[in-house]
């Protein structure tokens, strides 16, 4: 391959909140550089996720769910998401067939209409309904938006997946690639390591708690064998909260640190040590600190 014919472009993908747009991502480059949760906005940051396919490198930014915000934080999300679609030279827009035209869906399709932002639909989770179905919701997200192409696949399984990537490498703009050809996410270890914790909150813990929780890893050690401490501070809103995550004599706490450790120990391929405080601070969704880990705009 020569230079000339070198491929680069940022993909944004966007969607409602669990349309699997971390799958997507995990998926196609290979590794998990993404949390993936059966629940809503569990991404927070812009995530890029790069990958090589023939000439072309891609970036794909995750972004956080394009929902109604309420509170600071989902407004800093969701601004995040849209910034992340303005920065990319394509937007994909990720649709779950099981939610199909919903409220979430209609108004990212009016805000696209007004940004006359180039688009590929993926309807995803081909894998829970019927082909009639897919025809159907296909025409009516395209009577709606001006699509440049309509994909139909399932990113948990790897369906028609391929095509939509040659379609990306044959469509971002010819340049050079900007990160190097075995790069598979820009995030900061640091980064990573909390949203490994924070995925495991999700899965072990129900309703509100992880919503209310976040991770931040305070302390990064590498040892001369090779192994690596880290130490994270799980902050909580309350009393009740860090009693559910420590759990009956530090059960939970101990649960979520091997988990999180099985995952970190693959991921970074070196011994893990990992420490877990838990902490509680009463408003830490209104403490910039907490936003400045993510980039995410505290004034959104
Ligand atoms: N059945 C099915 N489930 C999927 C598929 N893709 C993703 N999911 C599930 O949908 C949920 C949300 O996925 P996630 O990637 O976190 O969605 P995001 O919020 O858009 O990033 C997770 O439980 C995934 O396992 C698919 O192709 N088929
Ligand atoms: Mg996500």
């Amino acid at each position: 391959m020569t230079k000339e014919n070198e491929r680069f472009g940022f993909v944004a993908v966007i969607g409602p909140p669990n349309a699997g747009k971390s799958t997507l991502i995990n998926q196609v480059v290979g590794g998990k550089v993404s949390i993936v949760t059966p629940k809503v906005q569990t991404t927070r940051a812009r995530v890029l996720g790069i990958m090589v396919h023939r000439h072309s490198q891609i970036a794909f930014i995750d972004t956080p769910g394009i929902f109604e915000p309420k509170k600071r934080l989902d407004r800093a999300m969701v601004d995040a998401a849209w910034t992340g679609s303005s920065d990319s030279d394509l937007a994909v827009l990720m649709i779950d067939v099981k939610a199909g035209v919903d409220r979430d869906a209609l108004r990212i399709l009016d805000r696209l209409s007004k940004v006359k932002k180039h688009a590929v639909l993926v309807l995803n989770k081909i894998d829970l309904v019927k082909s009639e179905e897919l025809l159907t919701l296909s025409s009516d997200f395209n009577e709606r938006f001006p699509f440049e192409k309509t994909f139909m696949i399932s990113a948990a399984k790897g369906l028609g997946v391929k095509d939509f990537l040659s379609f990306l490498a044959d469509t971002v703009p010819k340049g050079i690639w900007h990160f190097p050809e075995d790069q598979m996410s820009d995030m900061p270890v640091r980064l990573i390591a909390a949203e490994v914790t924070r995925e495991k909150l999700f899965l072990a813990l129900r309703q509100e708690v992880p919503y209310s929780a976040t991770v931040e890893t305070e302390d990064w050690e590498e040892f001369d064998d090779g192994s690596v401490k880290i130490c994270q501070t799980i902050y909580v809103e309350r009393d009740t909260q860090k009693a559910i995550v420590l759990g009956k004599g530090g059960a939970m706490v101990r649960r979520l640190s091997t988990e999180a450790r099985m995952d970190l120990t693959e991921m970074f391929d070196r011994n893990v040590h990992l420490f877990l405080f838990v902490k509680v601070r009463e408003k830490w969704m209104d403490d910039r600190e907490r936003y400045e880990p993510w980039g995410l705009n505290f004034n959104a």
